[in-house]
């Protein structure tokens, strides 16, 4: 008889997240945590009947037309259906409103609804939390006049009134080192500021707003010297003329999301505060998409792992099903435990962010959060990437075949390493945030997560690997090319430190449950090293380069 495999199924992603509904059972209050259902169950089952859609239609890229037939230019961006879709579902389920609420675990409810909204948005979420960090900057710029125009179409749960927000900073010149951009921002005589340049990388460009940073006509060159601005895109039905879209980028991944290279023509624009020191004003907003960058990354991690196990369940061979070989499930297991662990650091990061915001944070937390913050974005954009190639191999041949939706997965997942700054840039904010005590809040926070663990081997091993990440910071002071050589590997210890912490935590708790797995994942994931210093290795570095 022909013999068919089983395609994986994708279990309900919110009912089947064991992590998930441990994490919120410990840490939100009973009503808050039963307020949330309805939310995650309906996101939960969007999920799911998108997984199932992808199967049986064919992939639709966003289409840029720039003329109509009488030569009118319209810019216009057909979307996809599930970005057609997308405002309603990010105002019912309140996406980014929820964020925003007057309570401290605000951030940890709704980044629970971005990680299990996120891949069936098909990102979707990328303009969300471009519109959040805009909402973020904006409250924390003061500036009344903006805040009170903006923010109600940011938050709004209502997606007739929906606005989204675009992040409009890297230039051709730019990239990283945006102190380089070229945008000037002029003023007409009757003070109305207007931007003039190009912006290289706009991916919420069928957004109504969005900030900009540009260097205001006459100013200094570098970073110090650039403004931010507001501008808005639209005069009611249509896009401002002031504003042209050059051309939507064919990307390897993310590619329902229309990112697009655009012009500014004179598009008139507000400056939020100071008409300096942008790259400043502009952190509030880069420290929430990394946060959401972080998030995204683990729900990709879940799909891929998700689909992986299910699929070791269906499939025989030589034999016996792979969930039986001992080494497919090793292999499972270990990229369970490592997902795990950035699951945990980034959820603490949306809770910790909640209780900053909300005022209810202890002092030393904020500091932790500065530094948190990037350690969680560069580390779940390589595991993401690691971890989705990995679960790909798990399916052999099929995970290589386009309309299984598995290679899918892995090219979306290589973004996140990118957006929003690249794991080295976001290794050297890491030793940024240093500057404020953040280490030492770091110390205390992970004594106190790590408490009460009856694992004494994992407590051991993590506060030696402190001990070895302080000294190295210590042997290095003052010799700034060797810090920066060694920042990722520094970035990364202390990431995989604070995650051990914290799976502690959970086991601590979870075995109160009467359940063992989080103590297992702990003592697997400790097994797996935590210490990931790499010696700064100049001289060697510029004679292998040479
Ligand atoms: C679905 C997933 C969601 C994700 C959506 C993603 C959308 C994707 C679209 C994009 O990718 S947009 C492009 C993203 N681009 C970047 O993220 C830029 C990457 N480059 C950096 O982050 C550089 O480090 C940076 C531009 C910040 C360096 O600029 P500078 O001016 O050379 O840095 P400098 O002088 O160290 O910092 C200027 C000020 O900002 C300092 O404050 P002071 O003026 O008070 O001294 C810094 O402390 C502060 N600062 C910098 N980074 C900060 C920060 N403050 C808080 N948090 C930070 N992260």
């Amino acid at each position: 008889m022909e013999f068919l495999q089983d395609a994986p199924q994708l279990a309900h992603p919110w009912h089947s997240d064991r992590l998930l509904h441990a994490l919120l059972d410990r840490a939100l209050p009973a009503e808050r945590r039963a307020a949330l259902d309805a939310d995650l169950d309906a996101l939960g089952d969007y999920a799911q009947m998108a997984w199932l859609r992808a199967a049986r239609t064919t992939r639709r890229k966003p289409i840029l037309t720039r003329w109509d037939a009488w030569g009118r230019r319209v810019d216009r961006i057909e979307l996809t259906t599930t970005w057609l879709e997308g405002p309603q579902l990010a105002t019912r389920h309140a996406v980014l409103a929820a964020g925003h609420e007057a309570h401290p675990e605000a951030r940890l409810e709704q980044f629970a609804r971005v990680y299990l909204y996120h891949l069936a948005s098909e990102f979707y979420t990328c303009p969300l939390a471009m519109t959040d960090g805009a909402a973020t900057a904006l409250k924390a710029s003061g500036n009344a006049a903006l805040i009170e125009r903006a923010l109600p179409h940011f938050l709004s749960r209502d997606a007739a009134t929906l606005w989204l927000s675009g992040q409009w900073m890297t230039e051709t010149t730019g990239g990283s080192d945006v102190g380089q951009s070229e945008t000037v921002a002029r003023r007409d005589a009757d003070g109305q500021w207007r931007l003039h340049g190009r912006k290289w990388f706009s991916s919420a460009v069928v957004g109504e707003a969005a900030l900009a940073l540009a260097r205001p006509e006459g100013a200094a060159p570098g970073p110090g010297a650039l403004a931010l601005f507001y501008v808005e895109t639209m005069d009611g039905e249509r896009r401002k003329p002031e504003l042209r879209i050059d051309r939507l980028k064919d990307k390897l991944g993310t590619q329902e999301l229309p990112t697009a290279e655009i012009h500014l023509d004179g598009l008139p624009a507000w400056p939020l505060g100071e008409l300096a020191h942008g790259v400043r004003q502009v952190a509030p907003m880069l420290n929430i998409t990394r946060t959401w960058n972080a998030v995204c990354a683990v729900a990709s991690m879940a799909r891929a792992i998700s689909l992986a196990r299910d699929y070791a369940a269906r499939r025989q061979a030589f034999g016996r099903l792979l969930i039986e070989q001992p080494l497919h499930a090793r292999t499972l297991a270990d990229m369970q435990v490592e997902f795990e662990g950035a699951f945990a650091l980034t959820f603490e990061v949306a809770h910790l962010l909640g209780r900053v915001e909300n005022g209810s944070a202890q002092p030393h937390e904020a500091a932790l959060l500065r530094l948190l913050t990037p350690l969680a974005k560069l580390w779940t954009g390589k595991l993401a990437v690691k971890l989705c190639s990995e679960a790909l191999e798990c399916f052999g041949g099929a995970g290589y075949i386009e309309d299984t939706g598995l290679p899918q997965l892995l090219r979306d997942a290589q973004v996140y390493a990118l957006w929003e700054g690249t794991t080295n840039v976001l290794s050297l904010d890491g030793l940024r945030a240093l500057a404020n005590g953040s280490l030492a809040a770091l110390r205390t926070t992970i004594d106190a997560w790590s408490a009460g663990t009856g694992d004494a081997s994992a407590t051991h091993a993590i506060h030696a690997t402190l001990d070895a990440a302080a000294a190295y910071l210590d042997q290095h002071k003052g010799a700034r090319e060797s810090l920066e050589a060694g920042a990722r590997g520094f970035a990364l210890t202390l990431a995989r430190c604070a995650a051990a912490a914290l799976l502690a935590r959970q086991a601590t708790w979870s075995s109160r449950q009467g359940d063992p797995r989080p103590a297992a994942a702990l003592r697997r994931f400790v097994g797996h090293g935590l210490d990931r210093l790499v010696s700064p290795g100049l001289d060697d570095t510029a004679l292998l380069l040479g």
